[in-house]
């Protein structure tokens, strides 16, 4: 393993950098533009002061903390806490970066700074200064107090704070994107008196079921793996990953059954990817990681934050909503979701997803400005009003902000689009005389790749960070990819909740995976994009009859009846497949079609599935991999669709 380039920089460098990938992973253009800042602004002081504390836990661990005050604070301020692993701001960085409009270094702090605060960071336990060990873990026991856990370094670090740092209010509160936002709302478990709100945004919740490790069960390969090493290689950096060769899913491909990563290179140095391999199931392991099922309700205010392009953590932040709207008697639990990628909301000025415009609207701007900041100022400062709403999202298509009293709204309508054997998809269920299957062969020598070759590595981030919204038509046509499209549409369609597939199928394997997406197919003339004034723009970047995902998930046959106990299936059964396609707010405008593919491989994305009965896909042996005939089925009985959540 190499150390990243970080490594080899001044640390207030790397320190930027490394914030900025607590929201997405950090990038060549953010990068670049770190190193263009500190030459520029390198004597700009701000007007911040960063001091650097270690602030004790309970089992005597210090933690790394950096307390940035404004100079000349005359009254008590609210403190706002993030805790990452990824490093923290020092004064350099501070006064940098506090000028920026849009700074996922420091995010939302100008948004923040206009009502005050004390803004403190904090590196997780076990990583760069902080002492102990990075368990890469979102356990909590409730009944062992002593217990080295997130929990627990959050309610320490924030009693020591109201007591130690001079001229706050006795208020604080926590805000993070991902890792940071899963080190925010799992306070939720066993918050501090002093905790008075929290943002979390894009925290995993469950990392075996939907966030970043695994979908139901398909392990997230390319992704995890290259996590570990980021975050495992070496306690004082982030560490990249260096391929020997160009295209990554080259390299996957090489190396066959997923154990030969940790055989061949790793050689047991990250507990976390082992830990991915010795536990393939739903077991004990992963339940335990499931941290938000312990949520009893809103036990502190709570922002939650999603984007609908999340290449990361999509689910949890919706887990998290979910679960503490079980009990939220004061009503202080809402959700706000957008057009962005992962952390997307700190990172540009969210003015286009991929290359769709939205409408003039900068749309992270104006969620930090219009929601996040009057949500803290409400509830640290008694400024302003509490949101009159459940959910505020920015619905794609119309693009327009929304605000809903309730979440999912109550007039929505579930209708059905289906699946036909002649390749059309309708609101017209199939009838008894349409051929009952369309059918491909699917090949694990041969995997369909989940973005368009070259593909780069997941960190330092590129491709990675839009791949959800790329352009469907580079796999459109292979054999081993069904397609299915609509009419164009008399009216707009505007789906506002839940999506949710049944798939029924078959396959000639003992296992298998199924991955349905759903997509929005541009008109063929006259579509602007970003790129639309740029005279630079090529054939391929224009959005002329694009193939634009909504949605897109996948299904492994072993776990369609039991997660934690897997079966194989019957080969040539029909089988339903239920796939959630979780929450969309989408409009898909007249003249439009609607698109389904389907597939069973998506690779190195998720780990090939042999398609024969292993007891564990990572220690499967090369010739346990073989090509399986699928079918999807089209019938009366077995009428293969997709609930939509229609909204008049
Ligand atoms: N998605 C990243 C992550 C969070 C929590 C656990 C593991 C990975 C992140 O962006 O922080």
């Amino acid at each position: 393993m190499r150390a990243c380039d970080m490594a080899n920089r001044p640390f207030r460098v790397c320190l930027v950098v490394a914030l900025v990938s607590l929201a997405a992973g950090s990038s060549q253009s953010v990068r670049a533009q770190s190193q263009a800042s500190h030459t520029e602004d390198a004597h700009a002081a701000s007007a911040y002061t960063a001091r650097e504390v270690m602030i004790p836990m309970r089992d005597g661990a210090h933690l790394q903390t950096v307390i940035v005050t404004p100079k000349g604070q005359t009254g008590p301020l609210p403190i706002l806490l993030t805790r990452t692993p990824y490093g923290i701001p020092d004064q350099t960085v501070i006064d940098t970066e506090a000028s920026k409009d849009i700074s996922s270094a420091l995010p939302s702090w100008k948004a923040f700074q206009k009502d005050g605060y004390i803004m403190v960071y904090q590196n997780l336990r076990g990583r760069f200064k902080s002492e102990g060990q990075f368990l890469k873990t979102a356990r909590f026991d409730a009944n062992d107090p002593m217990q080295a856990n997130e929990v627990n370094d959050a309610w320490d670090t924030i009693d020591w704070l109201v007591k130690n740092v001079p001229n706050n209010n006795g208020r604080v509160g926590m805000y993070g994107v991902s890792y940071a936002g899963m080190t925010s709302g799992i306070t939720l478990l066993h918050p501090h008196p002093a905790l008075k709100a929290i943002s979390e945004q894009a925290a995993p919740a469950d990392q075996w079921m939907n966030d970043d490790n695994h979908h139901y069960g398909a392990l997230r390969e390319s992704y995890t793996f290259e996590y570990c090493v980021l975050e495992q290689a070496d306690k004082n950096k982030n560490t990249n990953y260096d391929f020997d060769t160009h295209d990554v899913y080259d390299w996957y491909l090489r190396v066959g059954p997923v154990r030969n990563t940790d055989k061949l290179y790793t050689h047991g140095k990250l507990s976390y990817w082992n830990a991915n391999l010795d536990h393939p199931d739903y077991d004990a392991f992963w339940q335990e990681e499931a941290w938000y099922k312990k949520i009893t309700g809103s036990t502190v205010p709570n922002l939650n934050v999603a984007g609908f392009w999340d290449q990361e953590d999509p689910m949890g932040p919706w887990d998290i909503f979910y679960k503490s709207q079980a009990h939220d008697p004061n009503d202080t639990n809402f959700i706000v979701a957008g057009p962005w990628f992962h952390g997307g909301w700190q990172r540009t000025d969210g003015a286009s997803i991929g290359p769709m415009l939205l409408g003039g609207h900068k749309t992270s701007k104006e969620f930090q400005d219009e929601t996040e900041a009057p949500f803290f100022a409400y509830y640290l400062h008694d400024k302003g009003e509490k949101p009159h709403w459940k959910a505020r999202i920015f619905e794609t298509g119309s693009n327009t902000w929304q605000t809903y009293p309730t979440w999912p709204d109550k007039h929505v309508t579930p209708q059905s689009i289906y699946l036909h054997s002649d390749g059309t998809l309708s609101f017209t269920a199939p009838e008894k005389n349409d051929a009952p299957y369309r059918q491909y062969i699917s090949d694990p020598a041969n995997p369909v790749p989940y973005r368009p070759r070259p593909i780069s590595p997941t960190f330092p981030v590129r491709e990675w960070r839009t791949w959800e919204t790329m352009d469907q038509r580079f796999v459109d046509h292979r054999p081993d990819v069904l397609t299915f499209t609509s009419a164009p549409l008399d009216r707009d369609l505007r789906i506002a909740g839940p999506v949710q597939a049944h798939l029924f199928a078959s396959t000639s394997g003992q296992d298998s995976d199924f991955i349905i997406k759903l997509i929005d197919v541009f008109p063929e003339k006259g579509q602007k994009s970003i790129y639309s004034n740029d005279e630079g723009a090529s054939w391929a970047q224009s959005l002329d009859g694009y193939q634009f995902p909504i949605a897109m998930e996948v299904r492994r046959g072993r776990y369609l009846r039991n997660f934690n106990h897997p079966t194989p299936l019957v080969p040539g059964n029909v089988t339903e497949w239920p796939i959630s396609l979780r929450d969309h707010d989408h409009v898909f405008l007249k003249g439009h079609r609607v698109m389904v593919q389907i597939q069973s491989t998506w690779f190195p994305l998720i780990d090939r599935n042999p398609q024969t009965w292993v007891t564990s896909i990572p220690d499967a042996k090369t010739t346990d991999f073989r090509a399986a005939q699928q079918r999807i089925y089209t019938t009366p009985q077995a009428p293969s669709h997709i609930t939509l959540p229609v909204l008049q």
